[in-house]
């Protein structure tokens, strides 16, 4: 009720705030030694990208350095980060992977 002063605050400033959980891009990182096809089977087994799409950002890592492959919450993020370090590590290739919180 505006007149009991409550929610006069309300409706002049207070805007509601709903806020939206912060998202986090997973980056893959290049090296010289992960071979191109190990990557593009990693885009595709794990971030659930095409051949084509997943070469094509294999190539942007290659040449950029870095590229995002994606963008998640905090736990869907840490989970493709865990599982494509653990895939690398396991086939004994340096890939790294890594999430930063979006602006
Ligand atoms: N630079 C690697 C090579 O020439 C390929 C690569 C791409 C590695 C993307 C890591 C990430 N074999």
């Amino acid at each position: 009720d505006p007149q009991d002063g409550d929610d006069t605050e309300l409706l002049t400033k207070e805007k509601p705030k709903t806020k939206r959980p912060p998202m986090y891009k997973v980056m893959l990182l290049n090296d010289d030694f992960t071979p191109m096809e190990f990557v593009v089977h990693v885009l595709e087994r794990f971030f659930g990208l095409n051949h084509a799409q997943a070469f094509e950002i294999m190539l942007t890592v290659h040449k950029k350095g870095l590229a995002v492959v994606g963008v998640f919450s905090h736990e869907i993020a840490e989970t493709k980060v865990a599982q494509v370090m653990d895939f690398a590590r396991r086939n004994q290739h340096p890939l790294q992977c890594t999430m930063e919180k979006e602006e």
